[in-house]
């Protein structure tokens, strides 16, 4: 059977309240007690709480109407759940017969209290949330000042009143909003994250406090991917050649104490291709909009660490040969991974290479790593058929993966760049005569 939920008698010399939020939609359930609404007078605001139970059939009120005792607010089906619901609480049938009880401001003097149902009133009682824990609560401003702030977005805990005792003016909203449009607009940047949602409700959770390197990770990633245009170019190398030397030279480094990795080779090639196209050595000043090109290469090494992801720099990797930066890595690497990095062993970066081959995957977007303008990313390098013209033959390819900053670089220099460091790859010997 259908019912009408009507607004209760709020309190004595009120006549009328605004409806500030509803808080239910059509086809809702809704439960005795569960507020449907959010009114205000002009001392307090209160969440109105249904004392029918079922799905809501029809929504009379909208935000901004102007409601008075006995207004219809919901039309609902009592279900047989319903029912049960409307059965009085317990506590309720002991609790003195008052009104929904306003909470009021500050300063106000309180509300006399008057006649109610029990069950609207234990339901008040226990949702009526004090005007304090409500952002903007203790304000001093009426409904109608309020009203105006939310429709034209604005916060009023920000607005300076220039009322008696403090309050805020129509005119105070109009001059902060006037204020706020003449000033920087909010950028993707400045913009909050939205609340999360309640996990518990779908099964167990628990919580772990991210750790330094985690947070550092997670404010460097954000802004990165907030503040760079971003596109990632793809290609791939045919290392078969460079695997063979690799290996007839590993006990050499090995010797020195170094490991002759594809990273090693990597960082040395992308060092060159640093000096030959030294829009990738770069960074953007967007305050006094410059581009300033360094005249030093250091690159910057990803390393999968127990304790997340750090990145030690090899300086100045165009003036040492491959022996030198394998030796090098080795021991930034192990130390990274020992917790034993300084922190200026982790600073100056003009470029990164974050390579994932030694643990899989064809292919991956790295984020550029601000205030760099590109990354290059390496996945695994795998034996394939390869036509050389006559026939197949087994030839191991190096997929790689440049992403760069578009404000930058364009595609054809990317394409330019990585097309380089793949031929530099493919025939180590372009190293010797233009690197
Ligand atoms: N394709 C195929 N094999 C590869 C490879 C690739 N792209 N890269 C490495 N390998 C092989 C190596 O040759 C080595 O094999 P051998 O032991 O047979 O010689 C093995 O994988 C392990 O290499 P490694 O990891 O010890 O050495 P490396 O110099 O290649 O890499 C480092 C060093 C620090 C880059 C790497 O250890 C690492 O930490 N990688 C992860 C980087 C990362 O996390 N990036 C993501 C950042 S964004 O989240």
């Amino acid at each position: 059977m259908a019912q009408t939920f009507s607004v209760p008698q709020l309190g004595e010399g009120v006549d009328a309240v605004d409806v500030v939020t509803v808080l239910v939609e059509v086809g809702e359930t809704v439960e005795v007690g569960q507020p449907v609404m959010e009114v205000e007078t002009d001392k307090a605001s209160v969440e109105v709480p249904s004392t029918v139970a079922g799905v809501i059939e029809k929504i009379h009120i909208d935000v901004g109407d102007s409601l008075t005792a006995g207004d219809p607010v919901l039309t609902i089906e009592e279900g047989e759940a319903a029912q049960n619901e409307t059965a009085e609480p317990e506590d309720s049938k002991s609790a003195p017969a008052t009104a929904p009880k306003e909470v009021p401001e500050e300063g106000a003097p309180p509300e006399e209290e008057a006649a109610a149902s029990p069950s609207q009133t234990a339901a008040v009682r226990s949702l009526a949330r004090p005007k304090s824990a409500q952002p903007g609560a203790n304000v001093p401003a009426s409904p109608t000042v309020r009203r105006f702030a939310r429709e034209v977005g604005i916060d009023i805990t920000q607005v300076t009143g220039t009322g008696p005792e403090g309050r805020l003016t129509l005119d105070d909203v109009k001059d902060h909003a006037r204020h706020l449009l003449e000033g920087p607009r909010p950028t993707a940047d400045t913009l909050p994250a939205p609340p999360l949602p309640d996990f518990s409700k779908w099964g167990e959770t628990e919580e772990e406090a991210m750790s330094k390197v985690r947070r550092l990770t997670a404010e460097r990633m954000d802004r990165a991917w907030r503040t760079i245009p971003q596109v990632t170019h793809n290609d791939s190398a045919d290392v078969t050649e460079l695997d063979r030397l690799r290996k007839r030279f590993k006990g050499t480094v090995e010797e020195a104490g170094g490991k002759l990795t594809v990273t090693a080779i990597l960082v040395k090639i992308a060092a060159s291709a640093l000096r030959r196209f030294p829009e990738f050595n770069s960074s953007i000043d967007t305050q006094r909009q410059l581009v300033i090109r360094k005249k030093f290469v250091n690159v910057g090494v990803a390393v999968d660490t127990p304790r997340g992801l750090l990145v030690p720099v090899i300086k100045d990797a165009d003036t040492k040969n491959v022996k030198s930066i394998a030796i090098e890595l080795n021991d930034l690497a192990t130390r990274a991974r020992e917790r034993k990095l300084m922190p200026e062993e982790m600073q100056g970066a003009t470029f990164s290479i974050s390579n994932l081959g030694g643990i899989g995957g064809t292919g991956f977007s790295p984020i550029v790593n601000w205030p760099e303008v590109a990354i290059l990313g390496v996945s695994r390098g795998q034996v394939q058929a390869s036509w050389n013209g006559e026939g197949f033959e087994p030839r191991t390819m190096l997929p790689l993966s440049l992403t760069y900053d578009h404000r930058l670089i364009d595609g054809a220099q990317a394409a330019r760049f990585l097309r380089w460091v793949a031929e530099a790859l493919e025939e180590p010997m372009v190293l010797v005569l233009e690197g």
